[in-house]
């Protein structure tokens, strides 16, 4: 419970300033950089509890670099966290699933200056419907040694000093990663403040559900479809499936409970759909934190992929350790197995 008896509870703020000394990585300026996320997404998640009541439903009426239809949300959302990052005077850097470029806030300071990379909301084809939607975001260092916001974004997700979400559900919770373990907040809407719900959240290692979109089942790779068969079947892992359709949602239930999540590279998309940066390398190194694992193509940890571009796109393989070692041994032997 996050308030006890004798009415103790603990912040977001507080939890950061505590672990700090823990964080390998991080200056004293790291808990301001967090209150710019935490105040954010409080802004983004008012304005998901009034979707409908005020007039933030449905298209924007433009496409984003990626080619998606953007939701009026996405764009609130993008500018509600451009906006408070602006203001962490230590925020060198941030790019965004909806902006074409990462953009420079201020020059790289040699000890204290951030990268942050995010999808404001993501999951955005389901505010209209009601369904869960989330922000992911990710912390680097800015290297003062390089020069130019393109190129200071390319750095592999084992470069990660922070990461997280806040997934917009029936609660509004704040899981983050800094390299100490997983834990979770819950924003207390009266308290208007995020207070500690789980601490040190340790995946499931194994767990008999699937989570896919598996109308694409035909267009998945041929080891893809022989594991989502063996799944299955009654004689195989015997799974059920959920799937939301929102990575932030889908992710948050494997995490607490276990299973996996993958989104396999289609005939028409071969990088699969996710993006890299912002997408899948901080679930990526949530999973890992919390003993779970995360995969791209050909068998390769998702937080060693080197980065090509901000907006470059991965197959993913995430969830419960024995769940993606099991899927993993299919997808990587393209001849069938026993
Ligand atoms: P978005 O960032 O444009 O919202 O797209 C990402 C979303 C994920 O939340 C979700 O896992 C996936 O797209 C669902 O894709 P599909 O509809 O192809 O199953
Ligand atoms: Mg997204």
């Amino acid at each position: 419970m996050a308030i006890t008896e004798d009415g103790q509870y603990i912040t977001f703020g507080q939890h950061i300033q505590q672990q700090q000394q823990y964080f390998p990585s991080a200056s004293g300026q790291f808990s301001w950089l967090m209150s710019g996320i935490t105040l954010a997404t409080k802004m983004i998640a008012s304005y998901v509890r009034r979707a409908g009541l005020i007039d933030v439903w449905g298209d924007q009426g433009s496409t984003n670099v990626q080619g998606e239809e953007v939701k009026k949300l996405d764009i609130i959302a993008n500018d509600a966290l451009k906006k408070t990052l602006g203001y962490r005077g230590n925020v060198g850097i941030i790019a965004s699933e909806e902006d074409d470029e990462p953009r420079v806030l201020q020059e790289a300071d040699a000890d204290d200056s951030y990268i942050v990379m995010f999808d404001p909301l993501d999951g955005s084809s389901n505010i209209d419907v009601n369904v869960s939607v989330g922000t992911i975001f990710t912390i680097f260092r800015n290297p003062p040694e390089v020069e130019g916001a393109a190129k200071s974004v390319l750095q592999p997700g084992a470069k990660q000093v922070a990461a997280g979400y806040v997934l917009y559900g029936s609660s509004t919770v704040l899981v983050y990663t800094a390299g100490n373990g997983v834990h979770q907040f819950t924003l207390d809407p009266q308290f208007g403040a995020y207070l500690l719900t789980r601490e040190d959240i340790k995946m499931p290692e194994h767990h008999g559900t699937y989570s896919v979109n598996e109308a694409y089942l035909h267009r998945f790779p041929e080891p893809y479809q022989r594991y989502l068969h063996w799944s299955k079947h009654p004689e195989g892992g015997g799974y059920k499936s959920r799937y939301v359709g929102s990575l932030v949602a889908d992710f948050h239930r494997i995490l607490i409970t276990g299973g996996i999540f993958m989104y396999p590279p289609t005939t028409e998309q071969p990088n699969g759909k996710l993006r890299l940066m912002y997408e899948c390398n901080p679930l990526a190194f949530v999973a890992e934190q919390a003993g779970g694992l995360a995969f791209g193509a050909e068998g390769k940890r998702i937080m060693d992929i080197e980065p090509k571009d901000v907006h470059d796109r991965t197959p993913l393989t995430i969830g419960s350790k024995k769940n993606v070692e099991e899927a993993m041994r299919f997808i990587n032997d393209p001849v069938k197995i026993g």
